[in-house]
């Protein structure tokens, strides 16, 4: 029997900060697994490297569940976003080893394809309307057949989420402008936002109708009072989703979200378990499961959580962000393409140095993302080319009210 030989943890900075587990087997077979918490990177490493390593070695690589509940019950503290990044990257790495050695790609030891891919969504931008419709031409042009639309708010600075550049291509991800030793600042005014949010989407309507889906992220900026207005007011646009309208921690606050506006609700990329979802899949307060691979505890997690929604016809729209590496991107893939209860995937091209360092198998066409016919989640990592790409401390900016600068959610 093959065992555990070996488990690292890989640091590398191509444009921004990305951590990666590598397993590898006494038969020399080996498996990757993202752990990349974006701000918070050298926290999960750390967990990895000083607690978990370790007590991998000499494991059955081939018992994903067992692992699983290991770490999670074994660890005695349960939950948190750094404790489930790096239970997510030992998981994702085993199903990649199993799917190695079993000559398959991991979307068939999930059941197989339910779908010829997964429909993507991109994010358009602007500071205005000239702006923002350029860039969801650009979208377009690159074959995104759903778009995310955020934009600028008369009498605020930069928003987040808002590229200032409209270039085919332009992203607004911090990378690298986030590089510091403390975040960037932004500027926020709830009312402002609430004033202007439809008339973009009236105007985004009348430009390129209705037939395209629109999604658009709320940053978790609103009360839960707020965020009903908000989904009200946005009801004539036939919205494919309104994400994190609040900050879903208090499940219950989304009750009253609900019954006051019927376009659909997406939330979770900041939810690390099943537990944070329970009201909100139960009561069918959402219609959308935001969690990624890499915050959620990995493809076994992440399976089981949707397999629980799907009792509720809840949705998956998992997050995909260019903090997810392309590792926990293909993980993603390989579920989407597999649940019965998929909704969308997002999709941001990763940098082209972070595909150096990341040869990824899975495609974009005609709107549909595959992840591949590799064995494995069909990824491979270049030592050489990492090592040469040097962590620096990079983060999200703070949000902080215009009026008098108290700190607020986003
Ligand atoms: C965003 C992310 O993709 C999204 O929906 O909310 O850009 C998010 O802000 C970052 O991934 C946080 O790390
Ligand atoms: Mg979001």
């Amino acid at each position: 029997m093959a065992t555990i030989e070996r488990a690292e943890v890989l640091v590398t900075s191509p444009g921004r900060n990305f951590v990666t587990l590598r397993i590898t087997t006494s038969d020399g077979v080996t498996g990757l697994g993202d752990a990349t918490l974006n701000g918070r990177e050298l926290s999960v490493a750390a967990y990895l490297r000083e607690h978990v390593a370790p007590i991998l070695v000499g494991l059955d690589p081939q018992r994903i569940e067992d692992t699983w509940q290991y770490l999670y019950r074994g660890a005695y503290w349960r939950r948190g976003p750094v404790t489930m990044a790096a239970i997510a990257a030992v998981d994702v790495a085993l199903w990649d080893i199993k799917g190695k050695v079993a000559g398959m790609p991991v979307y068939q030891l999930l059941g197989g394809q339910s779908r010829r891919g997964a429909l993507a969504y991109g994010h358009a931008s602007g500071s205005d309307l000239p702006s923002l419709f350029q860039s969801i031409r650009n979208h377009l042009d690159e074959g995104f057949k759903a778009i995310r639309v955020q934009t600028g708010v008369p009498g605020l600075g930069q928003v987040y989420g808002v590229a200032t550049d409209q270039k085919p291509g332009a992203r607004y991800d911090y990378e690298p402008a986030g590089r510091g030793v403390a975040p960037a600042e932004e500027a926020w005014d709830t009312r402002s936002y609430l004033r202007h949010i439809p008339t973009i989407f009236a105007a985004v309507r009348e430009e390129f109708g209705y037939d395209l889906p629109l999604l658009h992220d709320g940053h978790h900026r609103m009360t839960p009072n707020q965020a009903a207005i908000l989904g009200k007011s946005l009801e004539p646009y036939d919205l494919f989703w309104l994400e994190d309208c609040t900050p879903g921690e208090n499940q219950e606050g989304l009750r009253r979200v609900r019954s006051q506006t019927t376009t659909p609700l997406a939330i979770g990329e900041v939810f690390n378990t099943v537990f944070d979802y329970q009201t909100l899949i139960t009561e069918q307060l959402i219609d959308y499961v935001r969690s990624a691979v890499t915050h959620t505890g990995g493809i076994t997690a992440l399976k089981k959580l949707m397999d629980f929604a799907a009792v509720y016809q809840i949705k998956s729209g998992f997050h995909g962000p260019t903090d997810v590496s392309p590792v926990g991107q293909a993980a993603a893939l390989h579920l989407d393409v597999s649940l019965p209860n998929f909704g969308i995937q997002e999709y941001m091209k990763h940098s082209d140095d972070t595909l150096r360092v990341f040869r990824t198998g899975y495609t974009f066409e005609d709107g549909l993302l595959h992840p591949g016919d590799a064995p494995g989640l069909g990824v491979e990592y270049d030592d050489e080319l990492g090592a040469t790409f040097e962590y620096s401390p990079a983060y999200l900016p703070v949000n902080r009210l215009q009026l008098d600068g108290s700190m607020h959610d986003w």
